[in-house]
């Protein structure tokens, strides 16, 4: 029950009890979405991997279906690690995953349904040629840095490709593979990516999307021309966190062109790690898939028998400035709002504190958007910062110019606890520069977490757009999005009085100018109904 289990989530994907980890194969077939991820059906911590299964209508509410791809032949009999799912001619969905082999060797394998008119696509049967790719003697791949193979995509030469993370010393690299018929693949001369000092690539996806395009659009991923642009996205095993390129991808050379040269951007500045996209053709749009990690201790998890958590699938699409990824909760995630409460617009005082009543604040849905209009009183960034230094250092107590103004969510009654969602702004080189935060140094009484306060720089200017954020809590996971989806924080945190019906929800101010809410909407948020929970 809630009451012994508070972290549980209610409409954040996660199986009844045990570890997770990364999302696999996502696809939609026959109007479900798929869902696979890594998962120990024996325990709360990683071992065991086999890919869970669920489907879904919506994205939103889950069915549990049993484990579709588990150890069964020497290619794969120590571990059916991460992978993705492609669409081969006439709908037919085939997986390719990572294998761990009987001398612990990472190896590509594919898969594909036992029986096309199941819509559950329960069964999956193991192609007699695995494994596909390999590390050899000729080939010179390291063994144990070799897997998560990407959704294939198909050039106008009638080859699939498909990439591989890897590492060569300290560089890392996205294998790229080539075949005719899916099942016989031929590495290709150079990697179509690579970048000194990255570490380990895990988890690599590569997709187009529209330049210059409508919002929330998609492409299928084997779509390519003058009117897109690539994507190359990278988890970094050192880092922990999903990096993205954008840039050019030259078809005839198979080659990747990024705009910078070393991955900078990042999916999301909180927890966040080895995700992946599908182009969703029924909605038209793509779609990411993420995994949160828990920031308790191993502790923890086991008294508690789960670890891990997916976000609520996004949309995401190019920016029209070309210069970033923009990423929006499904739409469909509105579907479990109730009990709208709106605010006029109202100013908010330096100092001011006000408490946003008739939700349940523990499971809401938050957007707040808000208008600045003197800005004197800015303090003066001199050097360049690290923003979530910046962030662990001009944490919500902090008192500012203008701000840090936004948030208190999973606050206890006294303050105790809280979790500041908020922004700041600096003057740096006579312009506004925004630091987003999302600052759990005091979500918990419990010091055992992690609570490392996480921060980005939003492009954002506040002289001539309104500053919106919106937030998304549910009981140990707040999902942020800044300036209408320019940057994205999941946090993790585990309050000890802050829980189920004695949390609340503030908007505060803590600078000296007063800010101009413009907007407030909030709704309370029904539980899904994800895997029998
Ligand atoms: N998790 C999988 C690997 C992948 C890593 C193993 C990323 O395939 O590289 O569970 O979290």
């Amino acid at each position: 029950s809630s009451s012994n289990q508070p972290y549980r989530t209610a409409y954040h994907f996660q199986p009844p009890k045990n570890w997770i980890n990364d999302p696999n194969g996502p696809m939609r077939y026959k109007g479900l979405y798929h869902l696979f991820y890594q998962y120990n059906p024996k325990g709360s911590v990683w071992g065991n991997i086999v890919w869970a299964h669920s489907v879904s209508k919506d994205l939103v509410n889950w069915i549990p279906l049993d484990a579709a791809i588990f150890p069964s032949q020497p290619s794969d009999i120590n571990g059916c690690w991460s992978g993705s799912a492609t669409m081969l001619p006439g709908g037919k969905p085939v997986i390719l995953y990572t294998g761990i082999d009987p001398n612990n060797h990472q190896v590509q394998n594919l898969a594909f349904p036992k029986n096309l008119s199941d819509p559950f696509l329960r069964e999956w049967i193991k192609s007699p040629k695995n494994p596909l790719m390999a590390p050899t003697v000729a080939n010179k791949i390291n063994s144990t840095s070799f897997r998560d193979p990407t959704t294939a995509w198909k050039g106008k030469d009638g080859y699939w490709r498909v990439l591989i993370g890897n590492k060569v010393n300290s560089v890392g690299r996205a294998v790229l593979y080539k075949s005719k018929d899916f099942v016989n693949w031929v590495e290709a001369k150079q990697p179509l990516h690579s970048a000194q000092g990255t570490g380990m690539w895990e988890c690599p996806d590569f997709f187009p999307v529209l330049n210059n395009g409508p919002i929330n659009v998609g492409l299928d991923t084997s779509v390519d021309g003058d009117h897109v642009r690539h994507v190359l996205k990278v988890s970094l095993d050192d880092k922990k966190h999903d990096y993205y390129l954008i840039g050019t991808y030259d078809a005839s050379q198979d080659v990747f062109t990024p705009d910078n040269s070393q991955p900078v951007l990042r999916y999301d500045y909180g927890k966040y790690y080895a995700s992946k996209t599908i182009f969703d053709d029924g909605k038209n749009r793509r779609v990411l898939f993420g995994w949160v990690n828990e920031s308790s201790s191993q502790n923890d998890d086991i008294k508690k028998g789960w670890s891990g958590i997916h976000t609520i699938p996004r949309s995401i699409w190019l920016h029209k400035s070309g210069k970033q990824l923009i990423q929006w909760p499904v739409q469909e995630i509105e579907n479990l709002r109730v009990n709208p409460v709106n605010w006029p617009t109202r100013l908010l005082k330096g100092g001011e504190l006000l408490q946003v009543n008739g939700i349940t604040a523990v499971q809401a849905d938050v957007e707040i958007s808000f208008q600045v209009r003197e800005f004197q009183k800015a303090e003066v960034l001199k050097n360049w910062a690290d923003p979530q230094i910046l962030c662990g250092m001009k944490g919500a107590g902090v008192k500012g110019g203008i701000g840090p103004f936004g948030l208190l969510v999973l606050a206890s009654k006294d303050l105790q606890e809280s979790t500041a969602v908020f922004f700041r702004i600096f003057r740096y080189q006579n312009k506004n520069l925004v630091l987003m935060c999302s600052d759990q140094s005091r979500s918990s009484l419990n010091k055992e977490n992690d609570m490392t306060p996480f921060g980005t720089f939003v492009d954002v200017d506040p002289l001539h757009e309104n500053l919106s954020l919106r937030t998304l809590i549910d009981h140990s996971v707040v999902e942020s999005f800044g300036g209408e989806g320019k940057a994205c924080i999941t946090s993790r945190v585990y309050p000890t009085l802050a829980i189920n019906e004695k949390a609340q929800l503030y908007a505060f101010n803590n600078g000296t100018s007063s800010v101009r809410i413009t907007r407030l909407s909030a709704w309370s948020m029904k539980k899904a109904n994800i895997n029998g929970n």
